[in-house]
């Protein structure tokens, strides 16, 4: 209660500010236009004005972008104060995120947890690196971690020495110039550190088509994800990474032996946390039929307890969906199962702002689902024990593999599933959201992403060109002739 105290009197300020942000360049200057950003939970309240970039300003950003020229214990020394910063100012980031997002106070905690965990994550990792950075990356992040994934993917291609381009999801662009301050004021040059705000089709389209760009960063849709491949193809040296964290199709089976109020606070968590717009979110739970009449009431009891209201309100625990173009196309899909008869459950949500009611819709495969529908909708197949085969191949032909829960109380049943179901992260009698930066790094396969994982090992060293030069190693007393010769 008293950290609430604190968090409340942090950030009062902030609660009608109104933030003007733009473009953050080493060479400032143009006149884009302005859009103006809304509160998706009360559309009236004007969370700020972000300026566009221009394309001549993108210009003038490819050509003044260059590499970090610092040693790594500079470069991880810089990253540990921003992320000191970030902490110090968590009253208005706090309000930001709820403001601009409509994250929950849980969800706003975890933001900023997580943007900290990358920052000294990759700073310890700056440390480790032997290699070159690529030279200048573009990153390019979504709205819906509009803090934790922007600073993920920034400070890792600037923990290996990379100058970097950052292009915001449109409708989050003050969170991220809040991230990209606090690294400016820590000691990231700004020519090594742009950002770069603007729709994404055309500012995309040149931030990752200009040969002097070495690699992209991107979280997003498969189908963005694919353009992107494509223009780099066409524009960008064949040796250019694509690092891609994209969409997923995630299931949970939860079989008889499971423990169902456990299974169902996991569910209502991967479900309908974040009102279900996290890639990794649960999207359909496949549950025996022996329990699923018990466990279906029990969910839907708990889904009656969620408290849908603005985030402002310390107390919710759902929030809107980002925009009124997002939930309307959530609404869309629930309407068509509303006709076709599949609604098994919708909770309640207030009157205003862009709320969509958490719902549960019947199924008979996760196949019938069609596409990743991003918000608090849970897909519902029931299975017989018999059917577990037809069940994980059903998974597995998605084609995508991002995320997998189950919940079974038999040891031969986690070995025989997560052996065979193909996904980048699979969590076993815990909720199937909530990756943890260092311990449980986060990526998928498939068409849900090329990896490596994002905090993980292996992620920075991505960002760092592979060693040109062998080095033999001269023994002491043997002329270097010598050694050449053998
Ligand atoms: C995403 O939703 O784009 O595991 C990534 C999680 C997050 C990663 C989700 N840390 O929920």
């Amino acid at each position: 209660r008293r950290d609430l105290a604190r968090l409340e009197e942090a950030r009062a300020p902030f609660r009608t500010h109104v933030w003007e942000a733009g473009p953050m360049l080493a060479v400032p200057g143009g006149a884009g236009p302005v859009a103006e950003v809304r509160n998706p939970a009360r559309p009236d309240d004007l969370v700020g004005q972000l300026r566009d970039t221009t394309p001549v300003e993108a210009e003038a950003a490819l050509a003044a972008a260059a590499p970090w020229q610092a040693s790594a214990k500079d470069r991880a020394a810089v990253l540990n104060r921003a992320a000191d910063l970030m902490e110090a100012l968590f009253g208005e980031v706090f309000a930001l995120v709820t403001r601009e997002a409509g994250k929950t106070q849980k969800d706003a905690i975890a933001e900023l947890r997580e943007a900290v965990d990358f920052l000294r994550y990759y700073a310890a990792r700056a440390l480790e690196l032997t290699q070159p950075p690529r030279g200048v990356m573009t990153c390019i992040s979504p709205w819906n971690f509009p803090l934790a994934i922007f600073t993920g993917q920034v400070s890792a291609c600037l923990a290996a020495g990379n100058g970097v381009l950052a292009k915001p999801a449109e409708a989050t662009g003050l969170t991220a110039t809040f991230a990209v301050r606090c690294l400016l004021e820590a000691g990231v040059p700004p020519h090594a550190l742009q950002l770069l705000p603007g729709p994404g089709a055309v500012l995309g389209a040149q931030l990752t088509g200009n040969p002097r760009v070495d690699g992209v960063c991107f979280t997003g849709s498969t189908a963005t994800a694919q353009r992107i491949n494509r223009t780099m193809a066409a524009h960008l040296a064949p040796s250019a990474p694509l690092v891609a964290e994209t969409g997923g199709l995630n299931a949970m089976i939860v079989d008889s032996t499971a423990l169902p109020e456990q299974a169902v606070r996991d569910i209502v968590a991967s479900a309908f946390q974040s009102a279900g717009q996290r890639c990794s979110a649960l999207r359909c739970l496949y549950v025996q039929d022996d329990i699923a009449d018990g466990l279906l009431k029990m969910l839907y009891g708990a889904m009656d307890e969620l408290h849908a209201t603005d985030p402002w309100d310390l107390s919710a625990d759902l929030g809107p969906v980002i925009s009124a173009a997002a939930r309307d196309g959530i609404q869309a899909h629930i309407d068509i199962a509303a006709r076709e008869g599949r609604v098994l459950k919708q909770g309640k949500v207030p009157a205003t702002g862009y709320f969509v009611k958490p719902t549960v819709l019947k199924v008979d495969s996760i196949t019938d689902i069609g596409k990743e529908v991003f918000g608090p909708v849970l897909h519902v197949v029931r299975f017989k024990a018999r059917d577990l085969d037809r069940v994980i191949a059903q998974i597995n032909g998605t084609g995508f593999g991002l995320t997998f829960g189950l919940h079974t109380r038999m040891d031969s049943r986690v070995a025989e599933v997560t052996e065979r179901i193909r996904a980048g992260n699979i969590y076993v009698n815990r909720n199937q959201i909530g990756a943890i930066v260092g311990s449980q790094p986060f990526g998928g396969e498939g068409m849900s992403g090329t990896g490596p994982k994002a905090g993980g090992p292996a992620y920075v060293a991505r960002f760092t060109r592979p060693d040109a030069a062998t080095v033999f190693a001269v023994p002491d007393g043997v002329a270097a002739e010598e050694t050449a010769v053998q």
